[in-house]
């Protein structure tokens, strides 16, 4: 396997609200993307602001942190083949109204305030660690190979 890597991935409150955490999974399964970590947890105000701090003068800041903060998230670490960048493909653009059908957000958002799907940003070099150190401990994270990963790399 090339660029063999992990990322981080959260479905929001919003998506966890409206039934779509299966969904979700099974879609990165599907692709062939291997879960190597898992939380069903619900962000405190402390990790809202750190994890969001890249955008902490936006002005849409304060509501960002309230509604990740509102419910519980389903936290995960997915591994695999350029993992963050097909992640980021497969969630579409921030905004759903400009994402495509066939993408996470493209077919289930509207609205880029509540947008279903966190995923690392692959443009920001070290995202994907930061943010997995931020949510996982290293013992949570498991190393095992799952049976189809012969017939998925070349
Ligand atoms: P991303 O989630 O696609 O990486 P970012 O620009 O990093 O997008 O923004 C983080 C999150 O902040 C978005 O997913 C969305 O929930 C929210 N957000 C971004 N821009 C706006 C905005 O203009 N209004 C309201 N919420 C926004
Ligand atoms: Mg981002």
């Amino acid at each position: 396997m090339a660029d063999a890597e992990r990322t981080f991935v959260m479905v929001k409150p919003d998506g966890v609200q409206r039934g779509l955490i299966g969904e979700i999974v099974s879609r990165l399964e599907e692709r062939g993307l291997k879960m190597v970590g898992g939380k069903f947890m619900q962000i405190d105000q402390d990790l809202a602001e750190e994890h969001y701090g890249e955008h902490e003068d936006k002005p849409f800041f304060d509501g960002l942190v309230d509604f990740i903060t509102s419910g519980p998230v389903f936290a995960m670490v997915w591994e695999g083949q350029d993992a963050t960048r097909q992640v980021r493909k497969m969630m579409g653009e921030t905004d759903p109204a400009e994402s495509a059908p066939g993408t996470i957000r493209g077919d289930y958002g509207l609205d880029l305030g509540r947008n279903v799907i966190h995923g690392s940003d692959h443009e920001d070099p070290g995202a994907n660690e930061r943010e997995i150190a931020l949510f996982f401990d290293d013992d949570e994270l498991l190393d095992y190979e799952r049976v189809d990963e012969q017939w998925l790399y070349e």
